[in-house]
C-alpha cells in the first residue's frame, strides 16, 4: 500500500518524515496542507489533529513523526529507522533536540524572518498557544533571546559528531540522526538563511550533507480529495494485540487525545488498541466511513469521555 504524506514544504517535522521515507527508498503520495488553520481535509482525516506531518496508509492515519517512524519500520522493516541497541539514547536525543534546541531555532529563525513570512503564520501560531498575536518588536526580542539558547545548545549537539564516524550513534542513520537533522534544517527553511551558526562545526555540517543526500524517495503529487477517497474506500487494519496496562482505559472506551501544550481540538473516538508507545482511536465519519487514528502516548493526553 502506498504511503501518503500530508505536509508542507517549510515544516521541519515534515522534513524529518520526508527524509525517513527517503531512507526507506519509498514512492509516496504527497498531499500539500496549509501551514495555518483552517485545514478542513487534514482535520477530516485525523478527527481533529492539525499538526503536520500526518502519514496515511488507506484508512489508518498516523500522527506525529515518532508514531510515523514506528509504523514505517513495521511495514517496511529494511533499512530500519531505529536501532534497538541504541533505543534509549535515540529517545533521549530526540526528546532533547526536539524540545530545547527545536524551540530555540524555531523562535529565532521565525523571528529573524518575521517580515518574510505570511503574517497569518504569526497569528495562527500565537492562537495555537492561546496567546494574542505578537508585535514585530516582540518577535525580534524573542528571536534574540532564543539565539542565546541556540548558541548554548549547539556545542553539545556538535559533540555528537566528535567520534568522527558517519552517523550519530551507530553504523547507519537512526532516530537521533533524523531528529537532529530536521531541527538544524529549520535554520535554512525560511528566506533569510540562519545556518551560518553552524560554521564553527565542520563535522556537523559534513554530517548534515550526508543526511540531506538521503533525499525524500519518490514523492508523487496527490490532491487531498484523492487521499480522502482512498481512506473512504479502505478498511482500517485490525488493531495489533494490546499490552496489558491498567493505567489505560479498557478497550472500547470513548476517549479524547490532545497534544500537550497547545490549544487545539482533540481526536475523539473509541480506544481500540495501544502499546507502550502509541494509541489507536477508531472513528466513524459520514464521508470517510471507518478510520483508525494512531497517536503517541508521550506528549499527548488521553482522557475518557
Ligand atoms: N511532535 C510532532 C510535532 C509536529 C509539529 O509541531 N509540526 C509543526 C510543523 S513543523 C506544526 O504542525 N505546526 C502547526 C501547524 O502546522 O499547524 C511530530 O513529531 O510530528
Amino acid at each position: 500500500m502506498t504511503p501518503i504524506l500530508h505536509h508542507y514544504d517549510f515544516s521541519p517535522f515534515a522534513e524529518k518524515a520526508r527524509t525517513m521515507l527517503g531512507r526507506k527508498g519509498l514512492r509516496w503520495g504527497s498531499v500539500e496542507v496549509s501551514s495555518v488553520m483552517p485545514k478542513p481535509d487534514l482535520v477530516a482525516l485525523t478527527g481533529g489533529y492539525r499538526h503536520v506531518p500526518v502519514l496515511q496508509f488507506g484508512a489508518d492515519v498516523y500522527c506525529d513523526t515518532r508514531c510515523i517512524a514506528r509504523e514505517l519500520d513495521r511495514r517496511v522493516p529494511a533499512p530500519p529507522l531505529s536501532d534497538p541497541a541504541h533505543a534509549a539514547l535515540e529517545t533521549a536525543i530526540e526528546a532533547w533536540v526536539e524540545g530545547e534546541l527545536f524551540w530555540g531555532i524555531a523562535r529565532w529563525a521565525s523571528g529573524v524572518n518575521a517580515a518574510t513570512v505570511d503574517p497569518a503564520l504569526h497569528v495562527d501560531r500565537a492562537r495555537l498557544r492561546g496567546k494574542a498575536p505578537p508585535s514585530p518588536e516582540r518577535l525580534q526580542a524573542v528571536a534574540r533571546r532564543n539565539l542565546r539558547t541556540v548558541r548554548a545548545a549547539l556545542p553539545a549537539v556538535a559533540g555528537l559528531t566528535a567520534h568522527g564516524r558517519d552517523w550519530l550513534l551507530g553504523d547507519a542513520p537512526g532516530r537521533a540522526d533524523f531528529a537532529v537533522f530536521h531541527t538544524l534544517w529549520f535554520l535554512s527553511a525560511f528566506r533569510i538563511d540562519c545556518s551560518a551558526e553552524l560554521e564553527p562545526y565542520p563535522a556537523l555540517r559534513a554530517w548534515m550533507a550526508r543526511m540531506a543526500a538521503i533525499g525524500h524517495g519518490t514523492p508523487v503529487p496527490m490532491s487531498a480529495a484523492e487521499a480522502l477517497a482512498i481512506a473512504a474506500q479502505a478498511v482500517p487494519d485490525a488493531p495489533r494485540p494490546t499490552v496489558v496496562d491498567d493505567a489505560m482505559p479498557p478497550l472500547g472506551t470513548p476517549v479524547a487525545v490532545r497534544p500537550d501544550g497547545y490549544v487545539t481540538d482533540p481526536v475523539e473516538g473509541l480506544l481500540v488498541g495501544y502499546d507502550v508507545d502509541d494509541v489507536a482511536i477508531a472513528r466513524h465519519d459520514a464521508r470517510l466511513g471507518d478510520t483508525v487514528v494512531h497517536l503517541p502516548r508521550l506528549g499527548y493526553t488521553l482522557s475518557e469521555r
